[in-house]
């Protein structure tokens, strides 16, 4: 079993509501890496990383915000889960905004091109989160890390992303909240979307026992996202961009019970956590309590075929 890396990514960027930078905090008070531990696996605690010196970036879409900023945090959280990786670690980098995705991506990106092995990429979140630094109307970046990882163009001023994942092993899982622009985009890719429609017709199980088998069958690794406003707001408040109609608790948990059982998560980064609008942690300790679902938490081992 992958040791464990917890690398903390204080990012507050990739949007305009402060409070996500305390998140990585957060998740070490709520009992993360003990929480692991428990479960009998290594867990290494790498800090948070440090946003070094930017120089100013123009981009031709003037609600852009905090570009250099980005730029460099892409940069040094690519080259960190690279390192992960590479020493063998199951990276879990504790956000920050989802604008960190343009790095922890990249960095999983770079490494599964060297092994020569495809990516996919699980996207679990009320957003799809497909907007170019073109097209956001918001100028909030951490709108837009799919479609980098999608290879959109629109992405200039960035690194050009390591290795594109194509369309197809993508899945978008539980959104609920997807802009014009992003929409029309959409429209354009192959890319698997299981909006809420989806899953209370077919069921959360489903459709994710169908990627996962993609995924399996390709020998691929596999990138899970988990932006907590992929929750229901009644249960995880602790998020800037809440969207009514989110997955409950018995789902979200069932979810990362069937990531356990695949054994095909190779990296995770756990987003959008703002602990300033949080409720006694209640948001932060149910994400870890989530984490341990996907790291073999149980109540009864029992073999699959008893269910
Ligand atoms: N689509 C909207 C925008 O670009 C909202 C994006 C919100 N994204 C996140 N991450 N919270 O999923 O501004
Ligand atoms: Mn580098
Ligand atoms: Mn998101
Ligand atoms: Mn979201």
């Amino acid at each position: 079993m992958p040791n464990t890396v917890l690398i903390g990514a204080p990012i507050d960027e990739g949007q305009r509501r402060p409070g996500c930078v305390m998140g990585p905090t957060a998740y070490r008070v709520a009992g993360l890496a003990q929480a692991i531990g428990d479960l009998g696996h290594g867990v290494e605690d790498w800090g948070d990383m440090v946003l070094p010196a930017v120089q100013a970036v123009s981009c031709p879409n003037p609600a852009v915000h905090h570009l250099a900023e980005l730029l460099a945090w892409t940069e040094i959280l690519a080259d960190k889960v690279d390192d992960a990786l590479s020493q063998g670690g199951l990276p879990i980098v504790l956000g920050g905004d989802h604008a960190l995705a343009l790095g922890s991506v990249s960095g999983a990106a770079r490494f599964a091109a060297r092994q020569d092995r495809p990516l996919f990429l699980l996207w679990l979140d009320a957003h799809s989160d497909f907007h170019t630094p073109l097209t956001t109307q918001s100028g909030n970046l951490h709108g837009t890390p799919v479609a980098y990882i999608a290879g959109r163009a629109g992405f200039e001023a960035f690194p050009p992303f390591p290795k594109p994942i194509p369309a197809e092993r993508i899945c978008l899982y539980g959104i609920r909240s997807v802009d014009p622009a992003e929409h029309a985009a959409l429209l354009k890719h192959d890319i698997a979307i299981n909006d809420m429609r989806v899953l209370d017709e077919r069921g959360i199980v489903a459709p994710l026992r169908e990627f996962l088998d993609m995924v399996r069958a390709a020998g691929g690794m596999l990138h899970v996202s988990l932006d907590v406003d992929f929750l229901d707001p009644s249960i995880a408040p602790a998020v800037g961009t809440t969207v009514p109609g989110g997955t409950t608790f018995r789902e979200a948990h069932l979810v990362m019970e069937l990531l356990h059982e695949s054994a095909l998560v190779t990296s995770l980064d756990l987003v959008e956590l703002n602990p300033f609008l949080d409720e006694r942690g209640r948001t932060a300790k149910l994400m870890v309590e989530l984490v341990g679902s996907l790291m073999g938490r149980k109540v009864f081992d029992r073999p699959t075929r008893s269910f």
